[in-house]
């Protein structure tokens, strides 16, 4: 039996959501509400130490970080449609990609989003509530990161993180102006989790995401959402899961 921890369709939780569904596996979807910090109470906290999501449980195997899940869930049932090609170089391939959205690319769309959103959460908590929350974050350096939305990120630490998302967008347009995935010929994981992240862009960060500027990432962008997984995947998420503020991302 599979149960899926998520924020729902996006960010890092999207990454497992689109993999479950491209792969017709059943499985149990728990939405972890941000807004009521449950990942951060203790229940949660057994399953993963962390206070993140996604974190995948099969069979009461608890598995977490949301790329590790991909590929498990592509050894766990490896008959279900593939998303890894065989080919080993194909496959070094794939993981180059993987390593580079959670290595630079999430971190530096995160970081603007963090400001965007975390940040007016976290003032809107009287101080006494702030630190009540901040005290039951695992992670010390997430305690940091919540203290510096609530205050403001510093102006050339934006600047700096607007300037990667510029070099992401580049990349991503320019591989994808040569190829129609990312990783050769078919859709794969490396397509999911840069998806994952990219996904939305095109409202959020319009200026650089749009017709003119990235043509090509715009429309694999569109194609990957009209994928009949992908549109299942976000129609039933939405009814599954209650309506909610975006959650935030890593
Ligand atoms: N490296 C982890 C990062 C997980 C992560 O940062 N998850 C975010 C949501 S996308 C989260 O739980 N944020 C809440 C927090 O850290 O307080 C992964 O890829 O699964």
């Amino acid at each position: 039996m599979l149960t899926l921890y998520s924020f729902g369709p996006a960010a890092n939780s999207l990454k497992p959501l689109l993999a479950l569904y491209e792969k017709g596996l059943p499985f149990t979807p728990r939405f972890v509400d941000p807004r009521k910090f449950e990942h951060h109470e203790e229940w949660f906290k057994k399953i993963n130490p962390r206070g993140q999501v996604p974190a995948l449980d099969h069979d009461g195997h608890i598995i977490t970080e949301s790329t590790v899940i991909c590929e498990y869930l592509e050894d766990a049932f490896p008959d279900a449609p593939r998303l890894r090609p065989t080919d080993p170089i194909k496959i070094a391939e794939m993981r180059v990609w993987t390593k580079w959205v959670d290595e630079y690319f999430c971190w530096c769309v995160s970081t603007i989003g963090w400001e965007r959103m975390i940040g007016p959460m976290a003032r809107a908590l009287s101080d006494a509530e702030f630190e009540e929350q901040v005290k039951r974050i695992p992670v010390p350096e997430q305690q940091v990161k919540w203290r510096n939305a609530r205050k403001g990120f510093p102006k050339e630490l934006l600047d700096e993180e607007m300037r990667k998302v510029r070099v992401s967008v580049d990349k991503l347009e320019k591989r994808l102006a040569e190829s129609e995935w990312l990783a050769g010929d078919d859709y794969t994981l490396a397509d999911i989790c840069n998806f994952a992240i990219a996904n939305g862009m095109q409202h959020g960060f319009a200026e650089i995401v749009n017709r003119e500027a990235s043509p090509h990432l715009l429309a694999w962008i569109e194609r990957i959402n009209q994928r009949p997984a992908v549109r299942e995947m976000f129609a039933r998420s939405q009814s599954e899961m209650p309506a909610r503020a975006p959650a935030p991302a890593a």
